[in-house]
């Protein structure tokens, strides 16, 4: 089964890993430079060890695709997996004055009383990037991630590259070629993103009619960031293998620095336990002329029998 893999990397972590200092004062053990590779044949992806909600994958994914960067195309969505980097933003700009928010990841973990602020905070802040389109141009968008980088790279001279658009008719007119690459790290924007690209670089591969898709991550959040990863990236192999007229091959999850965060190891350590269930199907119920022109009703997950989720919290 496809996701003893991933199980077996969680194992190794929590056996082998090196207890690593890291960016958000949380604390991880990490490890350096591992693969683990999916049979997408074999079914679709998505971890049953726990739920994973698909439909919060496939609001990301259509998000990027769109080339949007601003949060509240996810809010419209009910996606919040990119609130807190927003937030942040806001509140460290000159124009909030409401209670300080320093730090609101790990205080509102320790403390009840500031949990309950921060959390008015949050909800009012929502609420203005969905109703307040000055407020939402203005700090609901993420600066120069993803979506930016995918469909609207800027050029030295002024002119932008659509990698997805370049890559799909790359594979399309020259499938042997070994220049199939999108990436979403470009160093001069770094600067200007809420968070450098994770999900730094990906390439494609055709092979006997099929499409495989390899990434490079730099940075991994076994528990919480990388069973969304898996399935976005096999999502997004499934829907240009579709437009290119291809089966589906492998997805390969290349790792740079992969980590458990010391408070997710109880939760990791639970959903080890389990043991895994048939992969679920997943099902393209329309075809589009291009892969920009999907929605969410577009696609359905078959057969997903998941043990029961696992909350954790995510580490800003
Ligand atoms: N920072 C960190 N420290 N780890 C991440 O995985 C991460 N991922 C980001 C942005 N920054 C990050 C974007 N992707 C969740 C999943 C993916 C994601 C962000 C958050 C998450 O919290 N997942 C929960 C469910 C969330 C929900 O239901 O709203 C989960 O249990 O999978
Ligand atoms: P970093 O920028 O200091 O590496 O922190 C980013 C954290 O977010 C790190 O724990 C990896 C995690 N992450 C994922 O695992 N997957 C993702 O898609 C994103 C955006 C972040």
């Amino acid at each position: 089964k496809n996701e003893l893999a991933y199980l077996h990397l969680c194992e190794q972590i929590l056996a082998n890993g090196s207890k690593k200092e890291d960016r958000t004062n949380t604390g991880t053990f990490s490890m350096f430079g591992k693969q683990i590779r999916f049979n997408l044949q074999a079914g679709f992806p998505l971890l049953t060890t726990k739920h994973v909600p698909f439909r919060l994958v496939a609001s990301e994914l259509l998000w990027f695709l769109r080339g949007d960067t601003n949060i509240r195309y996810l809010l419209e969505h009910n996606n919040n997996i990119w609130n807190e980097w927003a937030f942040k933003k806001w509140v460290e700009s000159d124009e909030y004055d409401g209670p300080n928010m320093d730090n609101f990841g790990n205080l509102s973990q320790v403390d009840t009383n500031f949990k309950q602020i921060y959390e008015e905070q949050m909800t009012s802040f929502k609420e203005k990037i969905l109703h307040d389109d000055d407020f939402a141009k203005k700090y609901g968008d993420l600066g120069f991630v993803y979506g930016k980088q995918w469909r609207h790279w800027k050029t030295s001279t002024n002119e932008t590259i659509d990698q997805i658009t370049d890559v799909i008719e790359a594979i399309k007119t020259n499938p042997h070629s070994r220049r199939l690459i999108v990436s979403a790290w470009n160093p001069e924007d770094i600067p200007n993103m809420a968070l450098p690209p994770c999900h730094t670089l990906f390439q494609f591969y055709v092979e006997d009619g099929k499409l495989s898709c390899q990434l490079y991550q730099r940075s991994a959040d076994l528990f919480l960031g990388v069973p969304f990863n898996i399935a976005s990236y096999a999502l997004l192999t499934h829907l240009i293998a579709h437009e290119c007229g291809l089966e589906v091959g492998e997805f390969i999850h290349t790792f740079g620095d992969v980590h458990i965060y010391s408070n997710h190891i109880e939760q990791i350590s639970l959903q080890i336990s389990r043991s895994p269930r048939t992969l679920p199907k997943l099902r393209i119920k329309s075809d589009k002329k291009s892969i920009f022109d999907y929605s969410l009703d577009d696609f359905d997950i078959i057969g997903y029998d998941p043990h029961p989720p696992i909350k954790a919290p995510v580490a800003v």
